[in-house]
C-alpha cells in the first residue's frame, strides 16, 4: 500500500535547472569555455562539486581542491542572486493541483532533493510548510544515483520504501529512487528516463488517482 509520496524539487516543482545552467554557463565563460544545454543535462540531480567536476573535465581543466572550492562557491553566489527573485509564481503548472489531491487522499509527502540551497528556494516559492519531511543537500552524503536522499525521506515519515513513489525528472533521480526500492514516476520524456515505472510530462498531466492506480 502507497503512504508516501517523495518529490525532486528541480525540474518537478520548480524549474531551478535553467538558474543553475546559467551560473555554471558564466563560470565556463570565465574559464574560457563554453556549455551546451544538452552537456547540461547530465548536471540535473547531481551535486554542486561533482557538477563542477564534469565541467572542469569537459573543458579540459585540472585544478586544485582549494581552487575548486572557490569557484563552486561563486557559482552558488551567482546562483542565488536568481533564485533569490523567485517567488510563488515560478511553481511549476498543475503542482497546487497536484498537491491537493495528495493532501485529501491522506498521503505523506517529503522532498527529495541534494541542492543545498533546497530550504531557501521552498521558502521563496511559498511552499516550506507543505511537506512532512525535507530532505536536502545538507542532510546527505550522497547525491543522486545513490539512493540516500529518498531512503532518508522514507525514514524520516517512517515508512517502508515500498510504500513510497518517488516524483524524478533527472535521470540520476529516477535511478535512485529504483535504487531505493521504490516506485518512480518520470516527469519528462519516456525515452529518456527509460527506468522509470511510469512517465509524464508535467504533474499537470497527472492524477493522483492514476499514479495510485499503477504503483499498487
Ligand atoms: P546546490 P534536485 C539538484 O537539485 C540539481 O538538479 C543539480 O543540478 C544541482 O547541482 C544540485 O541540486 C545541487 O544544488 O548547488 O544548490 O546545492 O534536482 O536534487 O532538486
Ligand atoms: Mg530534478
Amino acid at each position: 500500500v502507497i503512504k508516501a509520496f517523495l518529490f525532486d524539487l528541480d525540474g518537478v516543482i520548480v524549474d531551478t535547472a535553467i538558474y543553475h545552467y546559467q551560473a555554471w554557463k558564466r563560470l565556463a565563460n570565465e574559464l574560457g569555455f563554453d556549455i551546451s544545454e544538452e552537456f547540461n543535462e547530465r548536471l540535473k540531480g547531481v551535486s554542486r562539486m561533482e557538477s563542477l567536476n564534469l565541467i572542469l573535465e569537459h573543458g579540459g581543466l585540472t585544478l586544485p581542491d582549494e581552487t575548486r572550492a572557490e569557484l563552486a562557491a561563486q557559482k552558488n553566489e551567482w546562483y542565488l542572486e536568481l533564485v533569490s527573485r523567485m517567488t510563488p509564481d515560478d511553481i511549476l503548472p498543475g503542482v497546487p493541483q497536484f498537491f491537493a489531491q495528495v493532501r485529501k487522499a491522506g498521503l505523506l509527502t517529503a522532498l527529495g532533493s541534494v541542492s543545498k540551497n533546497a530550504p531557501l528556494i521552498i521558502e521563496r516559492i511559498g511552499m516550506a510548510q507543505v511537506f512532512d519531511a525535507i530532505i536536502d543537500g545538507n542532510k546527505i552524503t550522497r547525491g543522486k544515483p545513490d539512493p540516500e536522499v529518498f531512503l532518508k525521506g522514507a525514514d524520516e515519515l517512517e515508512v517502508n520504501p515500498a510504500e513510497c513513489v518517488v516524483f524524478e525528472d533527472a535521470v540520476a533521480g529516477v535511478e535512485a529512487g529504483k535504487r531505493g526500492g521504490m516506485f518512480v514516476v518520470g516527469i519528462g520524456s519516456p525515452g529518456v528516463l527509460t527506468l522509470a515505472d511510469m512517465v509524464a510530462p508535467s504533474l499537470q498531466e497527472l492524477t493522483v488517482e492514476q499514479v495510485l492506480d499503477k504503483a499498487k
